[in-house]
């Protein structure tokens, strides 16, 4: 067993991540969350996609939190063998994968979207060559949508909520994170998980989840519309949209949501801690970065989301770092 730390200008860095990102700089390279496994840095090989190796060493230990981990030491990472990342190509779903994808999209009926636009979206259809061509815009049989959003003050750290998947309580703050396009270091907590849920156990005083902490204001929580609300508060216009404020309803349908997953992303599967999160780039209601987001949660695997909900201006970063928009990638 070993500690990790969070040293406290880790998130600031993020942070720096986060204002590079948002400005378009490639090579971002925030400090690790995880000591003491930093002195070794990734190679250049090790970046998959756009996403540049983030490893940097440092020497706070007086972190403003810290979790021991049943994980070995790694003194190195590197990709599987043989692995080779994945040329872009129009999207099709792996014939084994079909009907993952299926049970995947029912949450879009039972949710009716919830989270798939971020807040005060709109969108207009404007003439193709309206559009240059590097700017990111979806095009609809001869016609570009224009999409822009108003989101609210953007928090400078990453909130770090502790949840799994297969919570209908966990998927309720997920939604919110879409639509207030916010980004968020996630620590998944599946059943049986070695790390983060004792860790909640020993911040908030009991294993429940989700559980959020905000390092920009001190704030941390328990209970789903308690986050939903302070998240609102905090970095929206003040409203619950109307899907996540309706009670057993919303509880139910973000129940009924998961029923084409069959508990998928909640139970522990042995695994091997990453040095520094990893990187997703997604948003909750899509049935393809669901699937994926399983399998991180399942694997305990510490994840910054880069929120991307259409209307994000996001998805132009994504655009132009990879040449074209497809909502996930990771480190
Ligand atoms: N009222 C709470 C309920 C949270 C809740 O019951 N979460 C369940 C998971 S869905 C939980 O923490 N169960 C304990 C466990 O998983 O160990 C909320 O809205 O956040």
């Amino acid at each position: 067993n070993y500690l990790f730390h969070f040293p406290p200008h880790q998130t600031e860095t993020t942070a720096k991540l986060r204002r590079e990102t948002m400005t378009g700089v490639l090579n971002v390279s925030p400090a690790p969350i995880f000591r003491p496994v930093s002195s070794h840095k990734l190679s250049r090989n090790n970046r998959v996609l756009f996403v540049k190796s983030m490893a940097q060493s440092s020497d706070s230990s007086n972190g403003s939190t810290s979790v021991s981990t049943q994980a070995e030491p790694n003194s190195s990472f590197s990709p599987p063998p043989n692995f080779k990342p994945p040329k872009p190509k129009p999207f099709t779903p792996r014939g084994d994968k079909i009907l993952d994808i299926l049970g995947a999209s029912l949450a879009l009926v039972f949710r009716l979207g919830t989270g798939a636009l971020v807040s005060g979206y709109s969108a207009s259809f404007v003439p193709k060559n309206e559009v240059p061509s590097d700017q990111y815009a979806l095009e609809i049989a001869g016609f570009k949508v224009k999409e822009s959003s108003n989101i609210g003050p953007r928090p400078e750290k990453p909130i770090e909520i502790y949840e799994f998947e297969s919570c209908p309580f966990c998927r309720k703050v997920r939604e919110i994170v879409a639509i207030l396009d916010l980004d968020i270091l996630y620590y998944p907590c599946p059943r049986n998980g070695p790390n983060f849920r004792p860790k909640v156990g020993q911040m908030g005083g009991k294993q429940q989840f989700p559980y959020m902490v905000d390092p920009n204001t001190g704030v941390s929580m328990y209970e789903s519309d308690e986050i939903i609300k302070y998240l609102v508060g905090k970095y929206g216009d003040g409203n619950v949209p109307l899907m996540l404020s309706l009670g057993l309803f919303t509880t139910l349908t973000a129940g009924f949501a998961m029923i084409g997953r069959m508990g998928k992303g909640s139970s522990y599967k042995p695994s091997k801690m990453p040095p520094k999160p990893l990187e997703l780039w997604a948003y909750e209601p899509s049935p393809f970065c669901k699937v994926v987001r399983e399998v991180l949660v399942e694997l305990e695997l510490p994840h910054i989301l880069l929120s991307c909900a259409r209307g994000s201006p996001k998805r132009q970063i994504l655009y132009e770092r990879v040449g074209h928009f497809q909502v996930l990638s990771h480190t």
